[in-house]
């Protein structure tokens, strides 16, 4: 666990190359909505939540909820980079018989705590397992991800009016705004409008921030432990491939197919950046 920003960047340029490990093994898969996603999760995992490795059920853990079920190799990427089983297991991404699907399945994968996938319903699960460690007693926070595409089912809006009713002050939903969803704008297939203010008037403490930077979620994640009755809601504003700038210029960047020397030249560059990052933080 670590509050040092820089640390937190390594973090997040290490899930990144995880994530490409693991899907350059398969050859394809989710890539765009997985890079957007890694800033976020560096910082609940490497400096927010409270869980165990070695004992992965442990119930006053907090828990992740990725709604956008898709986002799995991030995911895996981060939980083998924790240790929660061998890295290389995650280089079976979406193969024949795998513990790691591309789409996350609590009972396949240790450490995934939802399973998702059918895009909106991990919001209502999140509400009912953040209404159901309340009801135990246990002092444990779900952190909820959701793309923004996504949002653009019904169901979500039922849970989050559901969980501002029940002043669920121990969610927080991460918005993960990257503009694109599977093959185009969200704005142009459905315009989802401001979130920012849709939240604010469903009744969440709701904050907006550059979701590629791990300062300011951080810095967001950290304000919401003194606002008290209400569920959370940060917006991350985000470039889908973010980290990878040929795949954040892709227009088409949801599922990608692409070869082994492409993902090669992609991994260099970002462990290129990792020696950098890691060169700087030895002399700060
Ligand atoms: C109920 C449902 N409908 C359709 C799909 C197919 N699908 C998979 S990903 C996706 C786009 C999701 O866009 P977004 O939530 O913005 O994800 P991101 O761009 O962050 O990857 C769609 C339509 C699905 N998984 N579930």
């Amino acid at each position: 666990m670590t509050n040092d920003i820089r640390e937190l960047e390594i973090f997040a340029t290490k899930i990144r190359i995880a994530a490409l490990d693991a899907i350059k093994a398969r050859g394809f898969g989710h890539i765009g909505g997985s890079l957007s996603v890694a800033d976020v999760l560096a910082v609940l995992y490497g400096a927010i939540m409270r869980f165990d490795p070695k004992n992965p059920d442990w119930p006053q853990r907090d828990k992740l909820v990725c709604s956008k079920g898709h986002a799995g190799p991030a995911i895996y990427g981060t939980l083998g980079l924790l240790g929660y089983f061998p890295y290389e297991d995650i280089l079976t991404l979406n193969q024949p018989g795998t513990n790691f699907p591309s789409h996350c399945d609590r009972n396949r994968t240790v450490g995934i705590d939802m399973t998702t996938g059918s895009l909106g319903q991990g919001t209502s699960l999140a509400m009912g397992m953040a209404m159901g460690d309340r009801l135990k007693g246990r002092d444990s926070h779900t952190y909820l991800i959701v793309g923004d595409g996504e949002l653009n089912e019904g169901q979500p809006w039922e849970a989050f009016m559901f969980a501002s009713s029940k002043k669920l002050d121990n969610l927080t939903v991460f918005i993960d705004w990257n503009k694109k969803q599977l093959d185009g704008f969200v704005s142009e297939i459905s315009d989802p409008l401001d979130f920012k203010h849709k939240f604010e008037a469903f009744g969440f403490h709701t904050q907006q921030v550059k979701g590629n930077s791990v300062e300011e979620i951080l810095k967001a994640v950290k304000a919401c432990d003194s606002v008290k009755g209400k569920p959370h809601a940060i917006v991350l504003d985000t470039i889908k491939g973010s980290g990878v700038k040929e795949v954040e210029d892709t227009f088409s960047n949801h599922s990608m197919t692409v070869g082994s020397e492409v993902f090669d030249r992609w991994i260099s560059a970002l462990k290129e950046e990792l020696r950098v990052q890691e060169g700087e933080k030895l002399h700060v």
